[in-house]
């Protein structure tokens, strides 16, 4: 038995509707995961097992998604190069800057198992039930780097920049550094057990081209090396590079809603499994505005063997939940042909589940 999402990213997907799972699927848009939050730091969220698992069947049993994604952050690896960070209310993530590239030697060099076991018990605790597969991830090491630099979010990266031009070698060294650890961190992933990796670079299409290449792709490439598992690569805000991604030959590129699907489908050919790209703001509108953008990527991708559907970008705090939950439906009961059938409508998604995660089988 596979599911509807490993087909799509074996190129396999004849069901006649595409898998749907979205960024940021678990989170505050969810008045469960308010609640939560409300009595939990967020590191605590992040790093209790019983917890990860319990957020991030969230959207399994309320949204009845084709895939979970781990609850977690990109930012997590920094517990193994002992760098301070936290998320402070209304400002996001503050980071103990590296301010001086004389100090990456002076990082230490923790290892994955003993700073990031709490991410291994939790994958193991999920796939010891859930029906539908888990993703994992990682931060590509360029934004991984980036929020260390800065010391938190930045619009225009200017640290960074200035660093990565003028020490141009401290910054490989830098980048090796994330690189080797992110490597054993999405391996310890998958041997726990989840069935794809989605690497996010989220502040790499910042880059002009070359540099693109040699501070981002160059250490993506790597990182996708390391596992077996199928490998989605998204680089928010970078649509304008998807031929560069995809020379790295990826199992699949994710885009932003800047992008044109069927463009980037016309140029990568069929078996590039792409995922995407409904802009999360389309949520904020009535239902009918939704069906009708919906309807407009389903009219070209609704039987894509090699599609995943999502949003181009993560479901914003705002959003109200039904809205989400009507988008999951919309896709899920768009099947041209008669796979209702097929669909195992007794097993809930989890054990906890009050819902409808369907597991597809061939
Ligand atoms: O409750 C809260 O205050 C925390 C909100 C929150 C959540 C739920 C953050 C803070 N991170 C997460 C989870 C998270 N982050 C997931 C879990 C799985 C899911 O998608 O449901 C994932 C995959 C991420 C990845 C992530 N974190 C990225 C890459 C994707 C992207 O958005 O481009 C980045 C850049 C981060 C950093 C981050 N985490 C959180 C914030 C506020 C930020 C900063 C974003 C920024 O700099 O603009």
């Amino acid at each position: 038995m596979t599911s509807l999402f490993e087909n799509a990213l074996s190129g396999r997907n004849h069901a006649g509707r595409p898998p749907i799972w979205l960024m940021r699927q678990a989170g505050r848009y969810m008045p469960s995961y308010r609640q939560l939050r409300s009595t939990h730091t967020i590191k605590q969220m992040f790093k209790t097992p019983a917890l990860i698992d319990q957020v991030t069947r969230m959207p399994i049993d309320q949204l009845g998604v084709d895939a979970a994604i781990l609850f977690s952050d990109i930012l997590i690896v920094y517990e193994c190069l002992g760098i301070e960070w936290d998320f402070v209310e209304k400002q996001g993530p503050v980071i103990q800057r590296l301010e001086n590239p004389g100090h990456i030697d002076s990082l230490k060099n923790r290892p994955v198992e003993e700073a990031l076991f709490f991410v291994k018990e939790g994958i193991e605790s999920l796939v010891s039930d859930i029906k539908i597969p888990l993703i994992g991830f990682c931060g590509g090491p360029f934004t991984v780097a980036s929020y260390m630099i800065e010391g938190g979010s930045s619009k225009e990266l200017s640290k960074t920049k200035k660093w990565l031009y003028s020490h141009p070698e401290d910054f490989h060294k830098l980048l090796d550094k994330i690189t080797s650890l992110s490597c054993d961190y999405i391996k310890m992933q998958e041997k726990a057990g989840v069935k794809a990796i989605q690497l996010f670079d989220s502040w790499a299409g910042l880059l002009g081209p070359e540099d693109f290449a040699e501070f981002s792709l160059k250490y993506l490439k790597r990182l996708q090396s390391s596992v077996s598992v199928p490998v989605i690569l998204f680089c928010r805000g970078s649509s304008h590079y998807y031929k560069e991604m995809a020379t790295i030959k990826p199992t699949g590129i994710s885009l932003d809603w800047q992008a044109n699907l069927n463009a980037v489908r016309r140029d990568l050919g069929p078996s590039m499994v792409l995922q995407g790209n409904l802009d999360p703001a389309v949520l904020y509108a009535p239902q009918s505005v939704i069906k009708t953008k919906v309807q407009f990527i389903l009219n070209d991708f609704q039987n894509d063997p090699s599609f995943i559907f999502n949003l181009g970008h993560g479901v914003m705090p705002d959003i109200p939940l039904e809205n989400v939950q009507y988008l999951v439906r919309l896709i899920q009961e768009s099947a041209t042909h008669n796979t209702i059938g097929s669909y195992d409508n007794n097993a809930s998604g989890s054990s906890t589940g009050m819902a409808s995660s369907r597991a597809y089988q061939v």
